[in-house]
């Protein structure tokens, strides 16, 4: 298989760590979303994926598949130990609302295209990001309060860690104060001390800039 992300990008950086949990190796086919404008918005990309972002798996077969979440679910469903999600229904509905407070609640807020459009307009994007990107942290940690264990629901890793690394890691990348989230702090660092997040690090990347 094939992935094409960015080592900077949160969401390819999702996919790389669920990929090394699961022990999946795949190519890596970096697509850069600045350089000369943005590679992901050359036609032969666009082919793949209409929306023109990263990540996206192509499968041995030629078949492509967009939307982190989408990829991590097949991960789950094909290959399904270790499993990241949990068995109880409750539970198993707990992890996904967490992924989609950073799926759908803050990466989008922070995204490239819309920070360059809000710029476009005189709007401060890196203040509109770090708004969005706090606001989102500070229901995450609310929530991971009343969940959380060693990970982010319970003792067992899941998705829900897998989401909350990259965008810790935008956090920082925008300048937001991450003191007042003691949980996701902690939760990151024990996700941090496992060989299979590591690799997955930005700066850990073959396409990785200074
Ligand atoms: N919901 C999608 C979001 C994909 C996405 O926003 N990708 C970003 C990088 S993290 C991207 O390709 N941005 C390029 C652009 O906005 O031009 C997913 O989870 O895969």
């Amino acid at each position: 298989m094939k992935l094409y992300g960015y080592y900077r990008s949160s969401c390819s950086y999702r996919v790389r760590i669920a990929l090394n949990l699961k022990g999946i190796e795949v190519e890596h086919v970096p697509v850069h979303l600045v350089r000369g404008g943005g590679e992901q918005f050359a036609p032969e990309f666009v082919t793949k994926n209409p929306m023109a972002q990263v990540p996206l798996l192509e499968l041995d077969s030629g078949e492509v598949l967009a939307q982190s979440v989408a990829i991590v679910e097949y991960l789950e469903e094909t290959v399904p130990t270790p499993a990241l999600l949990p068995r109880d229904p409750y539970q198993r509905a707990r992890v996904r609302a967490l992924v989609e407070m950073v799926n759908s609640g803050i990466q989008p807020l922070q995204n490239s295209l819309v920070l360059k459009e809000l710029t476009k307009r005189n709007v401060d994007s890196t203040d509109w990001a770090r708004l969005f990107v706090r606001r989102g942290l500070e229901a995450l940690e609310h929530t991971a309060a009343g969940t959380a264990g060693r990970y982010l629901v319970g003792d067992a890793l899941t998705l829900a860690d897998v989401y909350l690394v990259p965008q810790l890691y935008n956090a920082r990348r925008f300048g937001v104060d991450l003191a007042p989230f003691p949980t996701l702090l902690r939760v990151e660092a024990a996700c941090l001390s496992l060989p299979a997040f590591d690799r997955a690090r930005p700066e850990r990347q073959p396409d990785a800039e200074p």
